[in-house]
């Protein structure tokens, strides 16, 4: 079986302690490969050469950082079909997704190139004469990026990108689920001739890779994408570092009684059931006006059911595997709690496979919003309804849970659209489409639990910091505040 290696200072390494963990493919449980089981003194070396490049790197004229970029979009552009193969193989995907994952990898890769010929700060008058102030923006240092497996290579590079132009330096440890995409994508990079040591990977575990780089004192910031409890032990454990987090949600979907059904139909699904129900932005909740519920629910269980389980490579497979037999586990544990608790199953509910960590699309009705299924992130193909008397009510309930990611509302008429627009507290709120759909160049990110306020995707707030000019051009001194 192939073994990949650790990515330190341009070179292909092995991990300090020679052990190695494997990568199953998640829809056959068959190894795809071996990966180094690295640990804190692989940190210690990817440390030493992002210390030693970072001068470079900075000093190097960002359009000619974009220019890096560019040659990675390109080489993405040329290997999107294959990348979304291996993609599929260890996560479990459908295709078309896997697809969609690498273009959003190649669009913030273009999107951040263009951001090397701006980079903007502000110019502003001054209080007094003769005197210009201005801001710039200057890169962070070294910065560590976590990572998940749900998006291998949109994920790693809505990351990379932004830190790749801002200037700075790069310990990258992406999910010990997806280790492949993380290493195929290093290879472009390392194909685009970016110089040594500016970019390093290391695979691993959290407890050995993760957690010494949220603690290295040489590491100034922390950008992590992943569960609620690994982002609450890096705010512990990160000191004083610049740390960006993203920790999924519970997002609902609002149907009004003066919806297009089939449109909400079509969005509900692939917004519940893509991905397995595996995305941060996955419709968990459906909210919907008292009068249309029946009818939708029959409209639901219908299109649900012809949903076709299997291997993401298949072309009639609609929906893959779960990640991993934990996964499984939580699905099928979330699933029994949702039956004690009075939910009451429409369909699906059971494993789908003896091989594979396959899960058929459930749908719970007769949900209340204090149940565990209505407030915690299954991630998993595991939606719940919920039924709502009005608007009021339909956004109080999509309100009342620890997340603030995505929403979404289904209605023709615009005073409800807008009332949902203004009260529904996530960062992100979808009119007439589904939860999911981000598009790479606009902020992506959460309130509440989701996070600690930061956003990705089209900025680059997260990876760079604002140093603050004033020239005083009088000749003589000049004090601010009107002191004489
Ligand atoms: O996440 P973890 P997992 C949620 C979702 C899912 C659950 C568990 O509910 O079911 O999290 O997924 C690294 N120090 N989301 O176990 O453990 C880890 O190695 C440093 C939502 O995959 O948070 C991996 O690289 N690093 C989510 C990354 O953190 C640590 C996407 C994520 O792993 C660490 C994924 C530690 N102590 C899961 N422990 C979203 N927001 O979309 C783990 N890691």
């Amino acid at each position: 079986m192939k073994v990949y290696l650790n990515y330190i200072n341009g070179r292909w390494t092995r991990s300090n302690s020679k052990k190695t963990f494997t990568n199953i493919d998640p829809a056959t449980e068959k190894p795809l490969g071996k990966f180094q089981a690295s640990n804190k003194h692989d940190v210690e070396h990817a440390v030493k050469a992002a210390e030693k490049s970072l001068p470079i790197w900075k000093e190097t004229p960002a359009p000619e950082r974009a220019e890096y970029l560019f040659k990675i979009t390109r080489i993405l552009k040329r290997h999107k079909e294959r990348l979304a193969r291996i993609e599929t193989k260890e996560m479990g995907k459908v295709l078309k997704e896997t697809k969609g994952d690498v273009q959003e990898a190649i669009d913030i890769f273009e999107f951040m190139a263009g951001e090397g010929r701006r980079l903007y700060g502000i110019t502003t008058p001054s209080e007094l004469k003769n005197k210009f102030n201005a801001t710039v923006r200057i890169p962070l240092g070294i910065v560590g990026l976590i990572t998940p497996w749900n998006f291998p290579m949109a994920i790693p590079s809505w990351k990379l990108a932004p830190a790749l132009i801002c200037g700075n330096t790069i310990i990258f440890k992406p999910s010990s689920d997806t280790p492949q995409s993380a290493y195929e994508l290093i290879k472009i990079i390392e194909k685009a001739k970016v110089p040594k040591g500016i970019v390093n990977m290391i695979t691993g575990s959290g407890r050995e890779v993760g957690a010494p780089i949220i603690k290295h004192p040489k590491v100034n910031a922390i950008s992590f994408t992943g569960s609620r409890d690994t982002g609450k032990f890096i705010t512990r454990n990160a000191g004083l570092k610049k740390v960006g987090l993203e920790l999924g949600g519970k997002n609902p979907t609002i149907i009004m009684d003066d919806a297009d059904l089939k449109l909400a139909l079509n969005g509900v699904i692939w917004g519940a059931f893509g991905t397995t129900g595996q995305r941060c932005t996955a419709t968990s909740r459906v909210i919907i006006h008292k009068k249309v519920r029946k009818k939708f629910e029959s409209l639901l269980i219908k299109e649900t059911r012809k949903l076709k389980l299997g291997s993401g490579l298949k072309r009639k497979t609609d929906v893959g595997p779960l990640i991993n037999f934990g996964a499984l586990e939580k699905v099928s544990k979330y699933v029994n709690l949702g039956e004690k608790e009075g939910g009451k199953v429409l369909c699906g509910a059971k494993e789908a496979s003896k091989r594979g960590f396959f899960y058929e699309p459930t749908i719970f009705t007769k949900v209340k919003p204090h149940m565990t299924i209505a407030q915690e992130e299954i991630f998993g193909p595991v939606l719940a309804i919920i039924e709502a008397k009005d608007l009021r009510e339909a956004i109080k309930i999509a309100n009342q849970v620890d997340y603030g990611l995505s929403s979404s509302i289904y209605t023709n008429n615009v005073s409800n659209a807008l009332k949902a627009i203004e009260k529904l507290e996530t960062g992100i709120v979808y009119v007439n489409s589904p939860t999911i759909g981000a598009e790479v160049h606009l902020p992506f990110g959460g309130t509440k639990d989701t996070g600690n306020g930061t956003r990705e995707g089209g900025t680059i707030e997260e990876f760079s910091e604002i140093k603050t000019i004033y020239v005083d051009y009088s000749g003589s001194l000049q004090k601010a505040q009107g002191i004489e």
